[in-house]
């Protein structure tokens, strides 16, 4: 692998309610990157994010997937998590690891509920999210109806970065809210860029204030702007998308069907350049050691049946060769994972998340650098389940 052509790493979580088409998601996005040259489907039992027996029998996630591909130069590692609430633990495990988290959602004004607990912990340890609001083809309620029952459980303002369009009932395209640019799905291709629909013109505009409104909240300059009925350059509405969502401010919401790869390569370039790097999270974290040595955490713990013990970690600062001594074990095997399939690696510099082999005695949520006694230093997603479970959205929103 050359990893001399890339320039950067971007990790991202793809977490959200059960069966709302999160491993389809990641499907998509290997096959529309070139990381997979047959698109498989979760009924087929043949994608990456379900590959394990178990998922392939269940039709379901049942733990966390990693697999990684290439676009704009940058690595990208996405973390498939499992959407059951019986796997809610390991999903926040995995979480804690990541740059920023994709959450996807059906544009089902009740199942959105389900999406409190979830934001509660994104909200709680600031990672950035943005909303992939897929299966559009069912979608009933119109994208007002779900915005606002996704506000009601969302302590951050979302921010609509896509504007549907309609033929009947069917959604055949998108308008892009910041270059006011209106496109047409294409089956097997990106989409088309088309004109803008006369009659979508006032709704466009409405949708438009109400995304600089929001985005103006934080950005004295752009609310300058907005009163002196200023149109801002698309550059400024970028670059305060990127900083607003990097500081977990502002939840940019996007449309989509992954079964048909529409809406996908739009989510890849908002990714690409709006999703913090990995040493703006490092930062975020408060994660600062003087020296270079090695230091990363384990976010999810494999048995494998062929290899053995492997420990998927976010190497945080400093480089981790094959073979080095970490919290007094030897690593044995230095993978980046794609679903099952394991490619080695002779070492991971920061901002990767790798799997690691052999590491006895280490647990999920562990620190691992040469001094065993930071085995506890970095802080594990503990929050209890249980609590989360009893909050109740209704509350939430009152406090607001
Ligand atoms: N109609 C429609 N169905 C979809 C779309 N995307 C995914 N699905 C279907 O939704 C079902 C669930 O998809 P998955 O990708 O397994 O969902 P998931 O979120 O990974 O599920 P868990 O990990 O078990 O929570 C599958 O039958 C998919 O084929 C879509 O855009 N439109
Ligand atoms: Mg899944």
């Amino acid at each position: 692998m050359n990893e001399r052509a890339l320039s950067g790493s971007r990790n991202v979580a793809i977490v959200g309610p059960y069966l709302s088409g999160k491993t389809t998601l990641l499907e998509s996005l290997l096959s529309v990157t070139g990381a997979i040259s047959r698109k498989g489907r979760v009924v087929d039992g043949n994608t990456v994010g379900d590959s394990t027996a178990e998922a392939r029998d269940r039709q379901m996630t049942v733990e966390i997937n990693a697999a990684s591909t290439e676009y704009g130069g940058i690595r990208f590692t996405f973390l498939d998590c499992p959407g059951s609430i019986e796997f809610a633990q390991e999903t926040y495990n995995a979480l804690i690891g990541v740059d920023a988290a994709v959450v996807v959602c059906e544009p089902n004004c009740d199942r959105v509920l389900n999406l409190s607990p979830l934001f509660q912990f994104l909200d709680d340890w600031e990672i950035p999210h943005l909303i992939f609001l897929n299966k559009m083809d069912r979608a009933h309620a119109s994208i007002a109806e779900v915005l606002q029952a996704l506000q009601a459980v969302s302590s951050r303002p979302l921010v609509l970065h896509q504007y549907p369009i309609r033929q009947g009932e069917k959604i055949t395209g998108f308008i892009d809210l910041v270059s006011e640019q209106a496109y047409q799905y294409h089956p097997g291709a990106p989409a088309d860029p088309v004109p803008l629909p006369d009659a979508l013109k006032d709704q466009e505009q409405a949708a438009r204030t109400e995304m600089l409104e929001t985005l103006a909240d934080f950005d004295d300059h752009l609310l300058e702007e907005l009163l002196e009925e200023i149109d801002p350059p698309q550059e400024e509405i970028w670059q305060d998308l990127k900083m607003e969502l990097g500081a977990d401010l502002i939840v940019p919401v996007f449309i989509g069907m992954a079964e048909q790869d529409f809406g996908v390569r739009p989510l890849l370039d908002a990714l690409l350049r709006e999703a913090p790097a990995p040493e703006a999270t490092t930062e975020q974290r408060g994660i600062t050691i003087e020296e270079v040595n090695p230091l990363a955490q384990v976010l999810k713990t494999y048995c494998t049946p062929q290899g053995g013990k492997l420990s998927l970690v976010r190497v945080w600062q400093g480089t981790i060769s094959d073979g080095a001594v970490l919290n007094g074990v030897r690593v044995g095997g230095i993978y980046q994972l794609m679903g099952q399939q394991q490619q080695s690696l002779t070492e991971a510099a920061a901002g990767a998340i790798v799997a690691l082999g052999r590491l006895e005695g280490i647990k999920t949520g562990d620190t691992l650098s040469f001094d065993s006694q930071l085995v506890n230093a970095l802080p594990k997603a503990e929050r209890s389940i249980r609590s989360m479970l009893w909050r109740s959205p209704l509350k939430n929103a009152a406090t607001r």
